[in-house]
């Protein structure tokens, strides 16, 4: 299907013209080198984007912080109100939004339409948070005094984030620090500038409606981009969504300057089949995680644990299911696999499918880059043999590739699953309600996310999103992971005409 991309930008109210001149924010030209981005399907050029020079990006900084100033003084709920305006601009703007995702992406339409819808959802959801902001009052153990937390805005927030969610993951993060009173500076992957660019244009649109222009800033880069965030003290919290060696990077930096650091880094997402498991539902589950976004979901399922009761049907399930998945060109109707996002991660597949080779795995499968223009690889299937003997399943290969192991019951499964460094998702299929509150016990998963009956993939933007280990321990989006965009402050009011010192210590 051909889709023009300069009509969707135009849809987008990005002129197509001044691509090459964008965009370091509205308010300044970037002077730095120009970057291409490349349709993924086709391995074209897509367009041409101007990236933030240093001096851009100070310039940038400094902007946003200025407007920190009076960001922060602006009510909570009247902070919403923009943040409101943002979510009816993406509603308004969806169609064209989520083809562009898909466009410069690979993944298919429908996921790049759910990927706005998950844009959406996070401004509603930062909508009724900016009215809850709630602290706590505390017993003081002191006569006539009250004790309590507030949570005041924290500055101006790096935002970094991959290719493989181009926009939602921008819209988890500074939706909520939008509410929180932040201001925030975005660096997005330079594999996608042309989503955030558009991104871009509509939050200026909002936010200049509510005389409000300049709290969200955009800055183009690449890694060294990255790196001016991660040492730059005027920025107190960076973002960052990544790989784990890029995120060990980027930590170590912000720690040595004593900054906070968000991390979302990479998964080794498992999922552990019972033999009294509903195989209907784990089929389609581990064919959606492990297929679905072609494997570049941080939540992508890279292994299964299954029982050795039902391995063989599971695995003949898999493979009839893997042979109806159309791969071809994501904007069309009924593709179900896109291509990878680069050429290089074409190459990452075939080395991980030649190193699964040499350990003794076996390719059921697929496993094929395809003889096309574009980035297209088969989904693979592989057998593999004992977990501690194949040491490819230990790294996250960000492609379609599926290790299935076999296991003798939960404990086994448990234990392999949560051998490996990454923490970030995982899943049971079971009908036995023990199995099921085991695997979410104190000693079942050691992830972040934890699910029955339901995949590793496509969390929900209400629960806080993120990992442990080596997915660097970070909470994005729902539940109360708005503090991390805030600095509390605890408050000792002393309404009394006497001074008594805390712990009965006596003085003066
Ligand atoms: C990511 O891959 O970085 O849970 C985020 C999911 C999506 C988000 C993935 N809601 O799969």
């Amino acid at each position: 299907m051909t889709v023009d991309v300069n009509r969707l930008l135009e849809e987008l109210g990005v002129s197509s013209e001044g691509m090459s001149g964008v965009c370091a924010s509205g308010f300044r030209e970037a002077s730095g080198a120009e970057l291409e981005t490349l349709n993924p399907s086709t391995g074209e050029v897509l367009g041409r984007v101007r990236t933030a020079a240093r001096a851009d990006y100070d310039a940038v900084v400094d902007h946003a912080r200025e407007r920190f100033a009076a960001w922060r003084m602006r009510p909570a709920p009247r902070r919403g109100e923009v943040v409101r305006r943002l979510g009816e601009l993406l509603r308004q703007h969806k169609e064209a939004l989520g083809a562009l995702v898909s466009l410069e992406m690979g993944k298919i339409l429908s996921e790049g339409l759910g990927e706005v819808q998950e844009m959406i959802d996070i401004c509603d959801f930062a909508v009724g948070l900016s009215r809850q902001l709630h602290g706590l009052t505390m017993a003081s153990e002191r006569p006539r005094h009250r004790m309590m937390e507030q949570w005041h805005p924290l500055g101006t927030v790096g935002v970094i984030t991959a290719f493989n969610f181009p926009v939602a993951v921008w819209a988890w993060n500074v939706a909520i620090a939008a509410i929180c009173g932040d201001a925030c500076v975005w660096k997005p992957s330079p594999v996608t500038p042309l989503c955030s660019v558009a991104v871009q244009r509509l939050v200026e649109q909002a936010f200049a409606e509510h005389e409000a222009d300049g709290v969200l800033c955009l800055a183009v880069g690449g890694a060294e981009a990255g790196e001016w965030m991660a040492d730059d003290v005027r920025l107190p919290l960076v973002s960052f969504t990544g790989s784990i060696p890029v995120g060990r990077q980027v930590a170590t930096r912000i720690g040595s300057r004593l900054g906070r650091s968000l991390l979302e880094l990479g998964g080794n997402n498992a999922v552990v089949v019972l033999d009294d498991a509903d195989l209907e539902l784990a089929v389609r589950a581990i064919t959606f995680g492990a297929v679905g976004t072609a494997g570049q979901r941080c939540t992508s399922t890279r292994r299964v644990f299954a029982q050795r009761g039902i391995s063989g049907q599971l695995t003949e399930r898999l493979i009839a299911a893997y042979e109806t998945v159309r791969i071809g060109d994501p904007l069309e109707e009924g593709t179900l696999m896109g291509p990878l996002s680069t050429r290089e991660a074409v190459l990452r597949y075939e080395a991980a499918l030649r190193s699964a080779g040499e350990e003794g795995g076996e390719v059921l499968w697929g496993g094929k880059a395809l003889d096309r223009p574009g980035f297209f690889v088969e989904p693979a299937l592989v057998w593999a043999p004992r977990q501690h003997e194949f040491s490819i399943a230990w790294k996250e290969t960000f492609a379609p590739i599926l290790y299935l192991f076999d296991v003798g019951d939960l404990d086994e499964a448990i234990a392999a699953q949560n051998a490996v460094t990454q923490g970030l998702s995982s899943a049971i299929f079971t009908d036995s309600m023990r199995a099921a509150e085991q695997f979410l016990s104190a000693m079942g998963s050691d992830c972040g996310i934890a699910n029955v009956n339901i995949g590793t993939s496509g969390a929900e933007i209400g629960g806080a999103f993120g990992g442990e280990k080596e997915t660097g321990g970070g909470r994005e989006a729902g539940s109360d992971a708005w503090k991390a965009y805030m600095r509390r402050q605890t408050c000792t009011i002393n309404w009394g005409s006497e001074l008594p010192l805390a712990q009965g210590v006596r003085f003066l």
